[in-house]
């Protein structure tokens, strides 16, 4: 383990502060490792579109679009092999929120969430890539 010290604005420590608090860190030792380890994983993934990872896309949209959500299922049954789980929740009377579970490499992940969100009508579409870590 090593010690690190680091020099921050004033904002932006307030900010750090904020984010540990609304996530629910211990302290800021777990939170700054847990940033660190997702922008290492990215950059991983950014580096390497073979390797292979878990990507979870969310995004919600309005259920009464015309064709959207048949568009999305399509999408879906177009990739089987790397689509393991989606979760619909209803939101409000218009509204659904949808977190799709893929897998494959990065590049194939990236696609398929890409198509997904790139949909017309999409909103706070989001992929965040996990790397499937083999010992
Ligand atoms: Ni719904």
């Amino acid at each position: 383990m090593q010690r690190v010290t680091i020099s921050i604005d004033d904002e932006l420590a307030a900010q750090f502060e904020r984010l540990i608090a609304r996530r629910g860190y211990v302290n800021r030792s777990e939170a700054f490792r847990d940033l660190v380890r997702e922008a290492v994983a990215a950059d991983d993934l950014t580096d390497d579109p073979d390797c292979e990872c878990v990507g979870v896309v969310s995004y919600s949209y309005n259920h009464h679009e015309r064709q959207l959500a048949m568009r999305l299922t399509e999408h879906q049954h177009e990739h089987t092999g790397a689509v393991i789980s989606t979760m619909h929740v209803h939101l409000s009377h218009d509204e659904c929120a949808e977190a799709v579970v893929i897998r494959g490499s990065a590049a194939e992940v990236r696609h398929v969430a890409d198509t997904m969100t790139a949909e017309p009508g999409i909103r706070h579409g989001r992929v965040n890539l996990i790397p499937v870590k083999h010992e």
